[in-house]
């Protein structure tokens, strides 16, 4: 009998794109979240590189398929058009290096262009930095944040230790389903 109930599941698929500049930790992020292991010592992501997530909330199955761009030229025109149909994007920056944020602020104009993409600003690699430098990085994003209508939310991350991984994902569930209903 319990198991009806399995059969009677929503079950939701959304792409989302991950972005951000080169070495900031978008694969690592992916591969936490999916495969929950970390790498000191990645490779640099080539191509495109493709992840697929199912979490269960509140009854609801969400089935996420991720693509991470290497940020290449050559993969503009794919981009474009993959960026039609995704539901959210998240944009990612290292908070040990200050500079990976002016690649958030050409994705931010770049993904207001093509259309209305949810983002949710991730700041990575936590364990490298101490909470001073922490409260500045912090009131910068806030200051985006406030200017911006697109930017749901912002969430800093480790994909070293695990921290906030899979609560970057709840966020963007509760934002999905905050619109939905
Ligand atoms: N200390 C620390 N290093 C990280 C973290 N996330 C990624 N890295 C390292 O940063 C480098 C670049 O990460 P990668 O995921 O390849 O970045 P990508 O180019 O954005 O896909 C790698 O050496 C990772 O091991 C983190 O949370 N903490
Ligand atoms: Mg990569």
């Amino acid at each position: 009998m319990g198991t009806d109930k399995i059969h009677l599941k929503k079950s939701v698929v959304f792409k989302i794109i991950v972005s951000g500049d080169g070495g900031v930790g978008k694969t690592s992020f992916l591969n936490r979240l999916v495969n929950n292991d970390f790498n000191e010592n990645n490779e640099l992501t080539k191509g495109i590189d493709f992840f697929s997530k199912i979490l269960h909330v509140n009854g609801t199955q969400y089935n996420f398929t991720m693509w991470d761009f290497a940020g290449q030229k050559q993969f503009k025109e794919i981009l474009d058009n993959f960026v039609e149909g995704s539901i959210a994007a998240l944009i990612l920056f290292d908070l040990s290096r200050f500079n990976t944020l002016e690649t958030v602020f050409k994705w931010i104009l770049k993904l207001k262009q093509l259309g209305h993409i949810l983002i949710l600003i991730i700041g990575t690699k936590f364990d490298l930095i101490d909470q001073k430098e922490i409260e500045i990085v912090d009131d910068y994003i806030n200051q985006i944040i406030e200017g911006n209508e697109l930017i749901f939310d912002y969430i800093k991350i480790s994909s070293k230790t695990g921290y906030n991984i899979n609560q970057a994902f709840f966020k963007l569930i509760n934002h999905i389903s905050m619109k939905k209903s």
